[in-house]
């Protein structure tokens, strides 16, 4: 359209037009920016399922998303700088030092806190007790450190550690333990040692998480070390043992929350809302995680199947004023 013809038409109706164009842009769904939205992927199951999950809700409300693998330990600075966006499982008992950090810093947003509570812990399948005799608590390891050890640990024990936690090595040695921590690759090979030992009635203390698919299908317990504090991390002389620090286990009522990139509210303004929306209790993710680690679905299969399962708690997620 040239410049006379565009001057034919009278002002109000180019703005009525323009206002028109707006409000279709936000019916649909379709914001500021048309740029997926990524999504973080890590390592356990309950993650991946629901991070596919408000992936399938974004695609309903409109918007383009994309996946991205990564650790916990990289997805941090991936964040700051915006390149990828949102993180649907942040732990307390694992992550809330760097996170804290993080936020204070400005460049990741809290997205707030789930109904779930959480404890993050090392475990073990209850025949240990017979092995073991004293446990949960954490001074029978004392006395029986070398019923755990492995060919790459011996004489002392093996303590199978996640790849997700905070020093083991400094737990292990404030508290005079004869063990050494060995870190599993990822949340599954965690389980596949402890279904082997499980077979074979074997000795094994391994790190694990409530809400999570096992407390359904194996009986065993966390065992109970001194009590969490924050100053137990950073004050030598808090706890049991005055030189050093991380004398304590992780917290037993730890929150679950939602991080993201501190762009997404202005550029995903109804995605950000929908996020903070989100809320679930410790059925949903230990739901999560055993469609797939007990069901066998996949990781995509699990989220479709969760989704038309649950209905009625997903739906008023997305805000009325964003929907189509
Ligand atoms: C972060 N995790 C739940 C695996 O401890």
């Amino acid at each position: 359209m040239s410049k006379a013809g565009f001057r034919k038409h009278p002002v109000w109706i180019v703005l009525v037009l323009v206002m028109l164009c707006e409000s279709q842009t936000l019916a649909s769904g379709l914001l500021e920016t048309d740029e997926p939205i990524k999504l973080i992927l890590n390592d356990w199951t309950s993650q991946i399922v629901l991070t596919k999950v408000v992936g399938h809700i974004l695609e309903d409300m409109g918007y383009e998303v994309a996946y991205a693998d990564v650790k916990v330990d990289e997805q941090w600075g991936a964040m700051v700088r915006g390149i990828l966006h949102v993180q649907v499982e942040v732990w307390e008992g694992t992550m809330s030092q760097v996170f804290g950090r993080m936020v204070s810093g400005g460049g990741i947003v809290d997205l707030g806190s789930y109904s779930a509570t959480t404890r993050e812990e090392w475990w073990y399948p209850s025949y240990v007790e017979e092995q073991c005799p004293g446990l949960p608590d954490w001074r029978a390891l004392k006395a029986c450190a070398d019923i755990f050890a492995v060919p790459e640990t011996a004489p002392r024990g093996r303590y199978l550690a996640g790849p997700w936690e905070k020093p083991d090595a400094a737990r292990i040695r404030a508290l005079g333990l004869e063990l050494t921590a060995i870190a599993a690759k990822d949340g599954n090979a965690l389980w596949v040692e402890l279904e082997k030992a499980i077979k074979e009635k074997r000795p094994i203390v391994l790190f694990n998480w409530t809400p999570n698919w096992v407390e359904a299908v194996y009986d065993g317990k966390f065992i109970e070390f001194p009590d969490y504090h924050p100053d137990c991390e950073t004050k030598p002389e808090w706890g049991v043992n005055p030189e050093f620090a991380y004398d304590c286990g992780n917290p037993k009522n730890g929150w679950l929350k939602k991080a993201a990139w501190k762009g997404v509210e202005s550029n995903w303004p109804c995605a950000f809302q929908m996020l903070k929306n989100m809320d679930l209790d410790n059925a949903h993710f230990a739901r999560m995680a055993a469609l797939v680690d007990v069901d066998r679905l996949s990781y995509d299969a699990a989220a479709e199947k969760w989704l038309s399962d649950n209905r009625n708690t997903w739906s008023n997620w997305p805000p009325e004023s964003c929907k189509k």
